[in-house]
């Protein structure tokens, strides 16, 4: 049994799952085609670490039909689908991942798609790549290369690699425009909004809307809130970043002028602290907080609690607190990302462009990984080209094109101006 998942009768709905993500996520599934008929992965062997989603079940789908034997294990132990993970199993993926596993348990689960010597590596937070590093550096000789999908291993990485410690190629997957600009604006931007209404149900029109940060996230954020008719007022700390709000159509104030006004406050930042207890004490009665930035650093809980006589859980991710004089807050899913915890994090048509470019990465590290050298490398930005272009054919959109006259103007620097 080269396996190990929760319950293998789960298998048929996690078929459903992930035949669902399928439809929606037709990038990959184009290049499934194509790579069905010309099998750039034949011979290879991918060890993964990615949550085990029906959408990362569209990714391994289309790696071994691309040719490569597949060993996967999930990245983080609350991200596991069970149901996806015996669907996985039942056709015939060594997979290794069950939710809630334990520290322990999950990198007993890294080291069985270890075993299987792999030729190239799939990272979500670089966990397999540092387990290779440190645990068994001699599989690098037989490693052509490894991807990498998050800002966070993307950083680790780099710090390895510029300390000389790197022992073979990785693409950092994250870097790539169709990744980390989906992903944060349109990924964010929906899901965040999904996370609010399902948690409150409130109705956004009409309402004053503080989004904390204009980063993409913020962005995405702010445009989608607009879009429900809501009032929208930005904060930031970088004049570049508040000017961009101002001339996208938004009010920009300090977060301590925002916090009178504000009906439902979210924190897109990365940074802590973005909402304390002067800010509490200045709020609305029914005003609702959460956060879709850096884990559940950017709201001060501690303040809020002490600041509260009680406090009970109003609807599932939803903690109403009554502060002393009867005003009551409401805290989404305890200040974690909102998006993850009360909604479903990025959509799979989000996740259909950040997967092909681990796809295509993939590809071209089993096509010529021998000839990189041991550092990080970004995707080539015709990548995104290649890929926009797909994803805009499949919604059956078309643009024009240059003609050669227009090129040749383009790259005309004889004429003056
Ligand atoms: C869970 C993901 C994390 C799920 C799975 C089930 C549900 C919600 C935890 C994740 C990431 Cl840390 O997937 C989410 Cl019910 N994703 C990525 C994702 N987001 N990330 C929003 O959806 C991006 C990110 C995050 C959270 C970057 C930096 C820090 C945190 C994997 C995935 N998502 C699609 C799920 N659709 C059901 O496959």
């Amino acid at each position: 049994m080269n396996f190990k998942v929760a319950d293998l009768k789960m298998a048929e709905q996690g078929r459903l799952k992930i035949e669902w993500a399928e439809s929606r996520m037709p990038v990959l599934m184009a290049l499934r085609e194509k790579a069905r008929a010309e099998q750039p992965l034949k011979g290879m062997r991918i060890a993964g670490c990615l949550h085990v989603t029906k959408e990362t079940a569209v990714l391994i789908r289309t790696l071994r039909a691309a040719g490569a034997e597949v060993s996967w294990s999930g990245c983080n132990p609350l991200s596991t689908n069970d149901e996806v993970a015996a669907a996985l199993a039942a056709e015939g993926t060594s997979i290794y991942a069950w939710h809630g596993l334990s520290t322990e348990e999950f990198y007993w689960c890294i080291e069985q798609t270890l075993a299987f010597k792999p030729t190239l590596t799939l990272d979500d937070g670089a966990d397999l790549i540092f387990t290779v590093h440190s645990k068994h550096p001699e599989l690098a000789q037989s490693i052509l290369g490894g991807t990498e999908e998050t800002t966070t291993g993307v950083q680790r990485l780099r710090a390895m690699a510029g300390d000389g410690k790197l022992i073979y190629p990785v693409y950092a997957v994250n870097d790539s425009e169709t990744k980390w600009d989906f992903d944060n604006v349109y990924g964010t931007g929906q899901s965040s909004i999904d996370g609010i209404l399902r948690a409150t149900s409130v109705f956004l029109a009409g309402k004053t809307f503080v989004v904390a940060g204009y980063g993409h996230c913020g962005k995405g954020v702010a445009a989608r809130a607009r879009g429900m008719g809501a009032n929208v007022v930005v904060t930031e700390v970088k004049p570049t970043q508040a000017l961009k709000a101002v001339l996208d159509g938004f009010r920009v104030m300090p977060m301590d002028q925002a916090a009178r006004i504000g009906d439902i406050f979210i924190t897109a930042t990365g940074v802590n602290d973005i909402l304390v207890g002067r800010h509490f004490e200045q709020m609305k009665d029914g005003a609702v907080i959460c956060n879709t930035g850096h884990y559940d650093v950017e709201i001060r809980i501690p303040e809020l609690e002490k600041l509260s006589k009680g406090k009970r859980e109003i609807r599932p991710n939803n903690e109403e607190y009554t502060l002393q004089d009867g005003r009551r807050i409401y805290l989404l899913a305890k200040g974690r990302l909102v998006n993850l915890a009360a909604a479903e994090g990025h959509p799979s048509e989000v996740m259909d462009m950040s997967f092909a470019n681990q796809f295509l990465a993939l590809c071209r590290l089993a096509k010529d990984g021998r000839k990189f050298e041991k550092k990080v490398y970004e995707l080539p930005p015709e990548q995104d080209q290649e890929l926009a272009f797909l994803k805009l054919s499949t919604l059956g959109i078309q643009t024009d094109t240059l003609s050669e006259e227009q090129k040749k103007y383009m790259m005309d620097y004889s004429a003056g101006t």
